[in-house]
């Protein structure tokens, strides 16, 4: 490599979710940026493919001004390359580099050709996403080989995130473009598609045979794609120790460090204000629980307990199998212990629909002309009794009790009447608030009916399913994701297969409980800086060393134990788990983003480093000390010695075999009974 300003790099993020929202990527990207800008300024640049649809509303074009960026993006567009180059309107307000990826098919048989005789990656026709991945591969390494010929004088890092951006890897290493890169992956191909069926993963991941298994499942090129990244990447990361440990046996190429996911915590940070903003949103709920069981709405809602459940539509990885059979367990024990709580449990998950339901529309609607009708009721009673107690006199004969009982007038009794008949219903609360494409075959939906959660007037756990993502738009349940958080009591993730998990984090910072798994990043991450999570709101059911039948029953036992608090006791938790918050902000997490380029600076310009001092004083000059993040009494124990779990050294050393010794907060037991998949497929 050249002899180069490291000092006053350069960094470029790469990723598909640049001011495009796909996932979870998106939120890391996005909710990171206010540190990265912070750190970088205009030496930051996001660079994605151009979605002109969401582009449209999230960026605002601007001129570029660096002289080289400049001289790279008129070369490139002299070759028919289009852009949009501007400013993401979001907090920090990063630089974005949009590449239009149309125009440039007419090189994608060139481009695979190449793909495959410099990497060996066959990309067959008809995958559209691997055509995307390829063309966006190709324009990337083509704007860094163009950029650093041009600016010869600063050190880049080129930081990508997950296989779709990870084309332009292999090409820089092969093109020996003078940069250095780092790959994060924040899953892996091979582990999301095996987890989805029915195999013990965590015990077998060393006997897998890749490529058959990848082969098996059509995506042997992608993969091919994604390992390519892995070991071509000057520094290579994932999200937690539990997908690192996965990738070294899946991608076999052992990470150097975790980089966790953080939040932009002063985005949600309500300070006292939250347990407010929970009841405010509750009564949004309670508003729209009436509705729904309109006709059957025969539980108290100052004793009822809304859970939830979010997220991407993967039935098994999510855990949504272990949340409806744990429900149904539930709902028997409150039953059996003649509970006075109802549990109304959420399930949002987009899936494909024909939009609302009548009945779920109807519903609102009898309830809204009730209450329009109670309300101008009200008002002409309240006129009346003014005026009547305002004209009493003894002395005038008038009847005044007569009048105090007689306060409706016949029309509106009548008017009232025929509100609450319409409220009449033959049929039971609807499970699910839309028309369903493939009703039949839903796996939800399926399981619901197995275990016989139907909204019965007897039952004490009611489920909604709403498969679409939640918005303060939609006719029904008019929420803001954040806010229907807020509203809710507890969060119940129980994934078995969750790299980090932000569903379970964003309820903590918004002080809402929460239960996760010790199969996801998130939960080993809480479990290993904290002793006693539950008391902070955070319930670890134990996926790893226990069977399901005991998994289940684990969770089932968390939310009963969960309803048996009192209000004083949920408001005191809630109040705890808001405190966690610091310990999930990127201005901690982004420590290891920082970690890593700076080994990634060290392994591809040790030369640019004049001296042994130079190179100490450059990396002691971006150390950063933690603090104790919470200081009351009852906090958390912080562990000594460790910034953070993803801190580098604890991955360098290759091991052979199935040791997870290296993974901090992720231990394989001992001996696993072999368990089979217990719920129909
Ligand atoms: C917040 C509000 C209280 C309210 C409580 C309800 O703490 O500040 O005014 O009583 O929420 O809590 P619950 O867990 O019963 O929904
Ligand atoms: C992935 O998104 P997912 O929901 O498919 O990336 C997220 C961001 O790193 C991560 O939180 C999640 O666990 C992964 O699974």
């Amino acid at each position: 490599m050249a002899h180069r300003d490291v000092r006053n790099h350069l960094l470029f993020e790469v990723s598909t979710e640049v001011a495009n929202r796909v996932g979870g990527i998106y939120s890391v990207i996005k909710s990171k940026a206010p540190i990265t800008t912070a750190e970088y300024r205009d030496r930051y640049t996001l660079i994605g493919p151009l979605n002109r649809k969401s582009a449209a509303i999230e960026v605002e074009e601007l001129t570029p001004t660096d002289p080289y960026l400049i001289e790279t993006l008129r070369s490139m567009s002299d070759r028919g390359v289009q852009y949009l180059y501007g400013r993401w309107l979001i907090e920090g307000a990063p630089r974005v580099l949009l590449f239009e990826t149309g125009p440039a098919y007419s090189h994608l048989d060139e481009w695979k050709t190449d793909l495959w005789n410099v990497a060996g990656i066959p990309s067959p026709s008809g995958d559209s996403e691997t055509n995307e991945t390829v063309v966006f591969g190709y324009l990337v390494a083509w704007f860094l080989g163009e950029f650093v010929y041009h600016d010869r004088t600063r050190a880049v890092v080129a930081h990508f995130h997950e296989w779709l951006a990870g084309v332009a890897l292999p090409l820089c290493r092969k093109r020996r473009i003078d940069v250095t890169t780092i790959f994060t992956t924040h899953a892996t191909l091979l582990g999301r598609y095996l987890c989805a069926g029915s195999v013990d993963f965590y015990n077998n991941l060393q006997y897998f045979d890749v490529d058959a298994e990848a082969g098996k499942r059509g995506i042997y090129h992608r993969y091919c794609i994604e390992r390519a990244a892995a070991h071509s990447a000057d520094v290579f990361t994932t999200v937690s120790h539990i997908t690192a440990y996965e990738s070294e046996h899946l991608l076999k190429r052992k990470p150097d460090g975790v980089l966790p996911n953080g939040l932009n915590v002063v985005k949600f940070s309500a300070v006292h204000e939250f347990q407010n903003l929970h009841a405010v949103s509750k009564a949004k709920i309670n508003d729209f629980i009436r509705g729904h069981f309109y006709g059957h709405y025969d539980f108290d809602l100052d004793n009822t307990l809304y859970f939830f459940t979010a997220g991407r539509y993967e039935y098994r990885n999510k855990g949504v199998d272990m949340f409806i059979e744990s429900l149904a367990r539930l709902n028997h024990r409150l039953k059996t212990e003649n509970s006075n709580k109802t549990v109304v449990a959420f399930i949002i998950m987009p899936a494909a629909t024909h939009s609302y339901t009548v009945e779920t529309l109807k519903g609102q609607a009898v309830m809204k002309a009730l209450h329009d009708t109670v309300k101008e009721i009200q008002e002409s009673v309240a006129r009346r009794l003014f005026e009547s107690s305002a004209r009493f006199n003894e002395d005038s004969g008038n009847d005044f009790s007569a009048e105090l009982t007689d306060l409706l007038t016949g029309s509106e009794k009548v008017l009232l009447k025929r509100r609450v008949f319409a409220l009449k219903r033959h049929t039971q609360p609807p499970i699910v608030t839309h028309n369903m494409a493939d009703d039949a075959n839903d796996p939800i939906l399926n399981q619901i009916r197995r275990v016989q959660l139907f909204n019965n007037s007897s039952d004490r756990v009611k489920i909604i399913f709403h498969p679409e993502f939640l918005n303060s738009n939609n006719p029904i349940l008019s929420l803001d994701y954040d806010d229907f958080v807020r509203g809710c009591h507890l969060g119940v993730f129980p994934s078995y297969y969750e790299p980090w998990g932000y569903t379970p984090a964003e309820c903590t910072v918004m002080g809402v409980p929460s239960i996760t798994t010790n199969l996801s990043g998130f939960g080993c991450y809480m479990e290993e800086l904290i002793e006693n999570t539950s008391d902070y709101g955070i319930y670890i059911v134990d996926r790893r060393s226990k069977g399901i039948d005991d998994s289940i029953n684990q969770l089932s036992d968390y939310m009963f134990q969960f309803s048996l608090k009192s209000r004083r006791q949920r408001i005191n938790q809630r109040n705890r788990t808001e405190r966690l918050s610091d310990l999930l902000d990127w201005k901690r997490m982004g420590l290891e983003y920082i970690k890593a380029r700076q080994l990634a600076l060290r392994r591809a310009y040790s030369s640019s480093f004049e001296s042994q001092e130079d190179f100490e004083d450059f990396f002691d000059g971006t150390e950063m000390k933690l603090s104790r993040p919470l200081s009351a009494q009852a906090s958390p124990r912080d562990r000594t010695g460790m910034m953070t779990p993803g801190d580098f050294g604890s991955l360098q050393e290759v091991q052979e075999g199935l040791n997870t010794d290296d993974y901090i907060g992720f231990k394989l037991p001992d001996e696993e009974d072999d368990e089979p998949y217990p719920y129909p497929l």
